[in-house]
């Protein structure tokens, strides 16, 4: 049970989240479906049985799925962002950009700053 995947699959039950998660945020930009300001109950339902059966499918691989995420290198954060790109889209395509770049940022960002840490944890322990 406790197989630590080859490099690749380490993030199999991740994928799945993060499509579900664009296909949420999706949902939640596109809830109000005429356009007129207002949500009803037909698109609120609809919506919330959406979101119901994707967390259904994911609920028993949720918990690792989580660790998968938390767990993921660089490269597969990097892919993980990309599988929420494909996903992700939003009726303004500027603005979809900007956040899809913003989110691709903050994973350099990251990535560079737990690279420093090591780094000074290197120099103060010699
Ligand atoms: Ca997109
Ligand atoms: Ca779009």
């Amino acid at each position: 049970m406790d197989v630590k995947l080859i490099s690749g699959k380490s993030i199999d039950l991740a994928t799945p989240l993060v499509q579900d998660f664009a296909a949420f945020i999706n949902g939640l930009v596109t809830l109000d479906k005429n356009r007129d300001g207002k949500i009803d109950i037909s698109e609120g339902s609809a919506f919330a049985m959406q979101l119901l059966q994707a967390v259904l499918r994911n609920y028993a691989t949720i918990g690792e799925a989580l660790t998968q995420l938390k767990d993921a290198n660089s490269p597969e954060r990097k892919e993980l962002i990309a599988v929420f790109q494909d996903g992700f889209d939003l009726r303004d395509d500027e603005l979809e950009q900007l956040i899809e770049g913003t989110i691709s940022d903050l994973e350099d960002i990251a990535t560079r700053v737990s690279t420093r840490i090591k780094e000074w944890g290197t120099v103060l322990r010699s």
